[in-house]
């Protein structure tokens, strides 16, 4: 390992680790349930990192944060009630700042320290706090949507940890029947899932388990996340009701506002289109003969 750089050397990715030049280590703790590091980059501004694993880089958040959030959101109409599971930097809270009609958002983040160190370190990120519709709950996400009231949320979006390590359960059959039973009848869920480049058949896993469970659609959609591994990052897409998700019922042009702290802000986004929405949904040939079924 070279002196100064940051690798994401893990048994996930084996034989394969993406480097950051480090310029400062700005926080380094330990909570009850993880390692906790944030440091300024060279090349990607402030990188936030659980466990060894980069969870976002202020550079290039803006693609996942906005696809894991306006890909299931530009899907429905008028969506009044939101759950995320982890999230617990703000960033997808950010981005449901840009929809007026949602009255409440429900966050149930593990890990009180990810909170903390996201409104002390990431205020780009944590701004997705400054709204009153926000109700934080600190634990377990698997437990949170298992008690939470059926057909109560019209999006649950799951922005968690990737399967080795907290978020286990929350890639398992179990999980995935609390989430359905949560969700309205004409809700929609997004996950986070794993790259096509490093373990398709991890993806695949997740997709045959949310098909035992989501009985409408299963779509896989992927976006770029340069600091991600293998740069790419998949989602998996769910309703209980056939949901055609490559044609979005919301346009982009709808979502260059945020209501935040109280004032409704000009804020363009910088990854999200309506045409990327569609094209997220295609499959290069090698994961299309693994992922579709035939
Ligand atoms: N938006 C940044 C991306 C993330 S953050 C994932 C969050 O999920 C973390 O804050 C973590 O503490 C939280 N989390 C993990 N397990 C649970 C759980 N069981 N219940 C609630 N929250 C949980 C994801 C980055 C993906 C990395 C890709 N390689």
């Amino acid at each position: 390992i070279m002196a100064g750089w940051f690798s994401e050397i893990n048994r996930m990715w084996p034989g394969e680790a993406l480097s950051l030049q480090v310029d400062k280590i700005v926080f380094q703790g330990k909570s009850e349930f993880q390692d906790v590091l944030v440091f300024e980059s060279r090349s990607h501004g402030r990188v936030l990192v659980l466990d060894g694993v980069i969870q976002l880089s202020e550079r290039d958040e803006c693609s996942y944060q906005e696809m894991i959030t306006h890909l299931p959101l530009c899907s429905i109409s008028n969506p009044t009630k939101v759950l995320v599971v982890g999230g617990g930097d703000g960033g997808v809270l950010r981005e449901l700042a840009r929809y007026p009609s949602i009255e409440r958002i429900d966050l149930c983040e593990l890990d009180k320290m990810v909170i903390d160190v996201a409104k002390e370190y990431f205020p780009g990120l944590a701004c997705g706090f400054d709204n009153p519709v926000v109700t934080l709950h600190i634990g377990d996400g698997v437990s949170f949507v298992r008690n939470a009231p059926p057909e109560t949320y019209d999006a649950i979006l799951i922005d968690s940890t990737d399967p080795d390590g907290p978020a286990k359960e929350l890639f398992e059959v179990p999980f995935y029947q609390a989430v359905a039973r949560a969700l309205r009848p004409r809700g929609v869920m997004c996950a986070l899932s794993e790259s096509p480049w490093l373990n398709i058949q991890t993806v695949k896993n997740h997709l045959d388990v949310c098909r035992q469970v989501f009985k409408g659609s299963v779509r896989f959609a992927w976006t770029t996340v340069p600091t991600y591994p293998s740069g790419v990052i998949g989602l998996v897409l769910c309703s209980k009701e056939a949901i055609d998700f490559e044609k979005p019922v919301v346009s982009d042009k709808a979502l260059g506002t945020m209501q935040l702290g109280g004032a409704s802000l000009k804020h363009p986004l910088k990854y999200y289109n309506s045409a990327l929405h569609a094209s997220a949904l295609c499959l290069p040939e090698f994961a299309k003969n693994v992922l579709t079924v035939k």
